[in-house]
């Protein structure tokens, strides 16, 4: 199988495969699609495409190897040591507070970015020897800042994207960070800077202006306006490309399916109101505080725990780091204690279930739920607020948003909340639960708004502008880059 050569190459943190274990004790590595893979499985087909990323397991790798439609998964390895330094420290507990604004402090580790540098020129060594003459190559999120500078100094002739897929702080939040000049010479390695808002590329405008580079345009959406000029001549664009889900896997509902979101209904003692959360076990997503609001709306009385029932599903996450046990212990307390003050037996007020579902199930949980409660403290955009609305095509349910999650810039017709205000939280809660009872034309109207919103801007738009826009910034050198629409090979 020839390993270099590839026109198309996409490089993640993590590669879309996982390790299953068979009945007989026997391993293996198994493709395993999400949202990236879906957006960019027809480009990556169309171009001999090849994905580079770690695995998912500590000091092992897999062979390269293609999958059934023909795309190149090629790991990278990481040891016990490098996932602890480079991942779990400098990615998750350093950036990661960061760049979600200190919703906790972030720990600033020398050895953690010798990790960080040291795994991204692993990455960059990999990915140089996999692109072909001119290839283009699109780099993916906070892991890999440094990806795109150390690309361009050992591959000048490749075309490389950037993408961030969490929110980037304003200038004087990221300061804070010892290593700032050399992560943004790290990202201004690439063409094309692509964030999921205009608010946050005009924070990353800002920071470089105020490293005294050449700022030109405004950053506008789905489109390069905005240009970055280094010293030496190269020009780097950026923009907002707001991601979002594959629209189509989510919103057709069979009589199977119908059949089965009944009985989840039953199973929880068919109350009158179901809402809904489905997160990541973590602090940005604002658990806690939709618990309390809850809570509080039934000890005022404002929600009769006859009536309505809270489910949330919350997937295990960085388990090691000390924030997210500390954030799991609160959840789970408050779980406990909500259902002590106001269930009754064998009616739980709270169903709550700390590991994931299959996506067939996620779906009818989505389907089922009259109220879905998305609350982050801060979120880059938040692609559960978005297979919700995709889920209700019938104008049925409503949506608590908020305001500080990326995906309220499109669903403007949620129920918009500020997580840090209780008081907020509680408000859309409430305005939601009733406004379902006593003005359903109008909550139908602003769910069927929404999921037009989100059917015509789905992950495939997201992979074409982005891609489309890093052909445009490249246009005039010997870039190879895609044809986003996958039909120029
Ligand atoms: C980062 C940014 C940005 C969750 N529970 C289950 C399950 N999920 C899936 C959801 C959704 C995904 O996980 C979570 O995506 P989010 O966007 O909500 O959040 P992050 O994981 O923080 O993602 C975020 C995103 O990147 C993309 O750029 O939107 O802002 O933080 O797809 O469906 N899936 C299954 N079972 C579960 O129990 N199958």
């Amino acid at each position: 199988m020839s390993e270099r050569g590839n026109d198309f190459v996409v490089v993640a943190n993590r590669l879309p495969v996982d390790l299953t274990t068979a009945a007989d004790g026997s391993q293996a590595w198994t493709p395993s699609p999400g949202g990236l893979v879906t957006a960019l499985s027809p480009v990556l087909e169309a171009h001999q495409g090849c994905w580079v990323g770690w695995p998912g397991v500590a000091d092992a790798a897999p062979e390269p190897f293609r999958t059934e439609a023909g795309v190149l998964l090629h790991p990278v390895r990481l040891s016990e040591s490098d996932f602890e330094a480079f991942y779990e420290g400098f990615s998750n507990a350093t950036l990661w507070p960061l760049y979600h604004d200190l919703i906790v402090t972030p720990t600033y580790d020398r050895d953690w970015w010798d990790a960080y540098r040291e795994v991204n020129l692993r990455f960059a060594d990999e990915v140089a020897h996999v692109a072909a003459e001119g290839a283009t190559v699109w780099v993916q999120d906070y892991q890999l800042q440094l990806l795109p500078g150390i690309l361009r100094q050992m591959r000048p002739d490749l075309t490389i994207g950037f993408f961030l897929h969490i929110p980037f702080p304003s200038p004087d939040l990221f300061r804070q960070l010892p290593w700032r000049e050399e992560t943004v010479r790290g990202i201004l390695g690439a063409d094309l800077i692509g964030f999921h808002l205009e608010a946050n590329a005009r924070n990353f405008l800002e920071l470089a202006h105020r490293q005294g580079l050449e700022v030109r345009g405004e950053a506008t959406t789905r489109d390069v306006t905005a240009h970055i000029s280094l010293p030496g001549g190269r020009t780097v664009g950026v923009g907002a490309f707001p991601i979002s889900i594959a629209a189509q896997d989510f919103g057709q509902f069979s009589d199977e399916d119908k059949r089965r979101v009944a009985q989840l209904r039953k199973d929880l003692g068919s109350p009158k109101r179901i809402i809904l959360g489905v997160d990541r076990l973590d602090y940005t997503k604002g658990i806690l505080q939709r618990l309390t609001a809850f809570e509080e709306l039934l000890e005022t009385g404002a929600l009769d725990p006859e009536e309505v029932t809270l489910v949330q599903l919350a997937t295990p996450s960085r388990e090691r780091l000390d924030h997210y046990k500390a954030t799991r212990s609160q959840v789970e307390e408050a779980v406990g204690r909500i259902n002590g003050r106001f269930s009754r037996m064998g009616h739980p007020v709270v169903h709550y279930q700390h590991r994931g579902v299959p996506k067939d199930v996620l779906r009818c949980y989505y389907r089922m739920a009259d109220i879905m409660l998305v609350t982050p403290f801060k979120d880059g955009m938040n692609l559960v607020a978005k297979e919700f609305v995709a889920c209700h095509d019938d104008g049925s349910g409503a949506l608590v948003l908020s305001e500080f999650a990326g995906a309220a810039t499109e669903l403007d017709e949620a129920y918009l909340c500020n997580p840090f205000d209780i008081e907020s939280v509680k408000r859309a809660l409430l305005n939601a639960v009733r406004a379902l009872s006593d003005a359903p034309f109008t909550t139908t109207q602003r769910m069927l708004t929404m999921h037009e919103q989100v059917m015509s801007h789905d992950v495939r738009l997201w992979s074409q502008s982005f891609l489309g826009c890093l052909r445009i910034t490249r246009t005039g050198t010997t870039s190879h880059a895609p044809d986003p629409h996958g039909k120029d090979s």
